[in-house]
């Protein structure tokens, strides 16, 4: 599939949004993608992990192809610039796209461990107190596939949050404490990266398909990007911008970060 750089409109956070953000730490938003992109992500998700030498070099990136669409989809864009950063300039996110794994994951099989992000510093999840929210680690899930409860990634919700450590009993998952959720394929997961959360087993006999992307603010970065140039050459201008290095201003030349190119890329 040849890559359309789009970059339509953000849907604005809801207040709803932002209360169940606080209060658990995550949001599902139901069948967003639209059934054309989702079955091209679909096919590239499977194309990346079982046939990725059919793909050309630089489309072998969860982060390439059709999958360059989801960096700013207008589903979650206005989210992320609420949780994370409003845009410093009209052609220039505030938000940077910094890890991105596609995932096929089989009946039977496992993901990750109860686990969580950071609780302290600058990516530890705070409400500001002023209504507004700061998810400094913020986890996006492209579910490609349904999802049925007892699938997915459920989340320990309010942990992002806790007041006590959360018990060593709920460092393995328990179905009573983790919040499990259903959703069609093209829906999507958003979750603080402060929350603990678990791959639980696959119960379907077709396999998720998913793609975990995460994004940080243009001030912090957690994870190494490890994306060729070239993949986000071939991003619109605004969409590159996500994949910036990570300052705030450079004073020797009066220039703030909003801008993407050669010598101001994440690594
Ligand atoms: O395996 C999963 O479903 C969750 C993966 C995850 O959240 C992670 O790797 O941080």
């Amino acid at each position: 599939m040849t890559t359309v750089p789009s970059t339509a409109d953000p849907v604005p956070m809801s207040e709803e949004q932002k209360f169940l953000f606080d209060l658990k730490g995550w949001i599902l938003l139901p069948a967003v993608l639209e059934q054309d992109l989702l079955q091209a992500c679909r096919e590239h998700v499977r194309k990346l992990r079982g046939e990725p030498e059919s793909l050309p070099e630089f489309e072998r990136y969860s982060l390439a192809g059709p999958g360059a669409e989801l960096v700013d989809h207008p589903a979650i864009t206005g989210i992320l610039r609420e949780i994370l950063a409003p845009d410093p300039s009209e052609d220039s996110w505030g938000f940077r796209c910094e890890s991105s794994f596609p995932m096929v994951r089989e009946q039977g099989s496992s993901g990750s461990a109860p686990h969580c992000g950071p609780l302290v510093g600058p990516m530890a999840y705070r409400n500001m107190g002023n209504g507004t929210i700061w998810s400094g680690l913020t986890r996006v899930v492209w579910e490609l596939s349904p999802v049925h409860k007892g699938g997915g990634t459920p989340i320990l919700s309010g942990s992002h949050k806790a007041a006590f450590p959360v018990p060593e009993r709920f460092h393995q998952f328990d179905r009573a404490v983790y919040e499990e959720y259903e959703c069609p394929a093209g829906s999507v997961i958003i979750f603080s990266e402060s929350c603990w959360h678990v791959g639980t087993e696959w119960p379907d006999e077709a396999a998720r398909l998913a793609i975990f992307n995460c994004y940080c603010s243009y001030l912090t970065q957690w994870h190494k990007l490890n994306l060729p140039h070239e993949v986000v050459a071939a991003m619109s201008p605004k969409r590159q911008t996500a994949f910036r290095g990570t300052w705030g201003h450079n004073f020797r030349d009066q220039q703030p970060n909003n801008y993407y190119d050669e010598t101001n890329q994440a690594h």
